[in-house]
């Protein structure tokens, strides 16, 4: 099924009116059962040109639901493609107020910032290697705009795939020989350890994230640009953070992270 383009715009602002005032709302697709995957791509196309009109600067891409511990912890099985702005980017060391979120959770993730643009479809991994620039340590915070965090693949595309706050370390150039696959990630939270993982566990390896982006731009008509910073995904699951929480994500050979929930 293909929306009206007025259903695509309302859905749109509703997802944007959540985000702004911190209320969540029902998946849309209880509204729309039938949409389609290009419906839903539409609306979030729709709501980047909703915050670029407030003066958001488009800065990147994420993929979303790329490692088991992701999908097995919301219940899907396919990775999907959000937008990521200026407006969400957050420093090595930096502060989240949880008020401003509705139901805020973190995860650790292999970030790239690119040399050269990217583009598919049938993007190898051999070239998805050669467009990194630089390899980062990153958190996400997302924050679903779905009550309880409940949602479809469908509806998590329309919502930009949860995007919200994204911080990233400092980044070392990538070199030939560097194994992104056999990284180590350690979240710490107050102190203790929530989650491990290593850069396989996103599809394999982080790049091959980075090439299915480049197809999943192509389907919509887009690419991947040179200077683009890119989240490949959550390499742990998701953990839910209060106000008083501090998190510090560790990955071997790349400058930690820390953020503090005030
Ligand atoms: C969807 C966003 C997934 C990731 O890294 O897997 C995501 C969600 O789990 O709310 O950003
Ligand atoms: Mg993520």
């Amino acid at each position: 099924m293909t929306l009206a383009t007025s259903v695509i715009d309302a859905l749109a602002e509703r997802l944007d009116t959540a985000a702004l005032t911190g209320r969540a709302i029902d998946k849309i697709t209880d509204d729309v059962p039938d949409m389609s995957w290009a419906d839903a791509y539409a609306i979030q196309r729709r709501l980047r040109t909703r915050e670029q009109a407030r003066g958001a600067r488009v800065v990147g891409v994420k993929a979303g639901l790329t490692s088991f511990a992701k999908m097995q912890q919301m219940g899907v099985s396919e990775p999907v493609m959000g937008y990521l702005t200026d407006r969400g980017s957050l420093g090595a060391d930096c502060t989240v107020v949880v008020a401003d979120l509705i139901h805020p959770r973190i995860e650790a993730e292999i970030a790239f910032r690119l040399r050269a643009p990217l583009k598919g479809p049938g993007c190898h991994i051999a070239a998805a290697l050669a467009a990194i620039e630089t390899v980062h340590v990153a958190a996400e915070i997302i924050d679903s705009r779905y009550r309880d965090f409940r949602f479809d693949l469908k509806s998590v595309i329309a919502d930009n795939t949860s995007a919200a706050r994204y911080a990233t370390g400092s980044g070392v150039a990538m070199r030939p020989g560097m194994d992104l696959a056999d990284l180590g990630i350690v979240m710490e939270k107050n102190g203790a350890v929530v989650a491990t993982a290593s850069g396989a566990a996103v599809l394999g390896h982080p790049a091959a994230s980075l090439a299915m982006l480049a197809d999943l731009a192509a389907v919509q008509g887009e690419e991947i640009a040179a200077g683009a910073l890119v989240l490949t995904g959550g390499a742990t699951e998701a953990v839910a953070v209060a106000a008083g929480d501090v998190v510090t994500i560790r990955c071997q050979q790349l400058d930690p992270i820390t953020i503090h929930f005030i």
